[in-house]
């Protein structure tokens, strides 16, 4: 099974943490160049984006962290063995998890915004576009920050996997290699993010660049 996605992306990162928790084995295909586009550099998913599965070469592709993960859950469960609780943003049904759930993707797609525009396109950042998306992403980190507590608590104690805790793990560890924001006003979510990375699955998974094999 592969897993087309980069080291260095934290969509992909939640896709391999659910992989390495649940056991399920795959293969990471890097994708080395994300400015290019070309479909086939990414798998052929037709939006450029990764990460996206491929179970065999005849599998039809699966497009999308959340699809991944949910995947990876199926595979899992059809395994002899007890069945994993994993806790799905539908799975808490208040306005505060509800709103957690929101606002950690929100804070997955502003942190691509702020890479892939500044960094990688080398634009400039203090245009209203990049300006607003980074105020937007730190209030919506001071607002999980806030409620972070109080959300966890919401959480079945006897969970295997929330898809929540992986994504914000992801994020902010994200966010602390990239320096996209300063989190200097969200102790608690670098605090729950240092307690998730002594995880054998976040250790595993390092954000790193995959170095392209070497033209012989
Ligand atoms: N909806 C996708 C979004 C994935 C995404 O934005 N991935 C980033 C890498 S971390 C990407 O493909 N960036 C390249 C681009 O935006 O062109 C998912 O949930 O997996």
């Amino acid at each position: 099974m592969e897993l087309i996605g980069r080291s260095s992306s934290h969509y992909t990162r939640v896709a391999q943490i659910f992989a390495h928790e649940l056991e399920v084995p795959f293969s990471l295909v890097p994708v080395f160049d994300l400015t290019s586009t070309q479909a086939d550099c990414y798998g052929d998913n037709p939006a450029l984006k990764i990460p996206m599965l491929r179970e065999s070469a005849a599998a039809e592709p699966l497009f999308g962290a959340q699809n991944i993960c949910r995947r990876l859950v199926e595979l899992r469960r059809a395994r002899p063995g007890e069945a994993p609780q994993v806790v799905w943003p539908e799975t808490l049904t208040s306005h505060r998890s509800r709103n957690a759930n929101e606002l950690v993707w929100h804070g997955m797609a502003a942190q691509v915004q702020l890479v892939f525009g500044i960094a990688m396109g080398k634009l400039d950042a203090e245009n209203v576009y990049f300006a607003k998306a980074r105020r937007g992403f730190i209030g919506a980190l001071e607002w999980l920050d806030q409620q972070l507590p109080a959300v966890l608590a919401e959480h079945p104690p006897d969970r295997t996997l929330s898809l929540f805790e992986v994504a914000l793990f992801c994020l902010i560890d994200h966010v602390e290699t990239r320096g996209t924001v300063p989190l200097s006003g969200v102790p608690r979510l670098v605090e729950f993010s240092g307690r998730f990375g002594e995880r054998e699955s976040a250790r595993r998974t390092p954000y790193r660049f995959d170095v392209p094999p070497a033209n012989t």
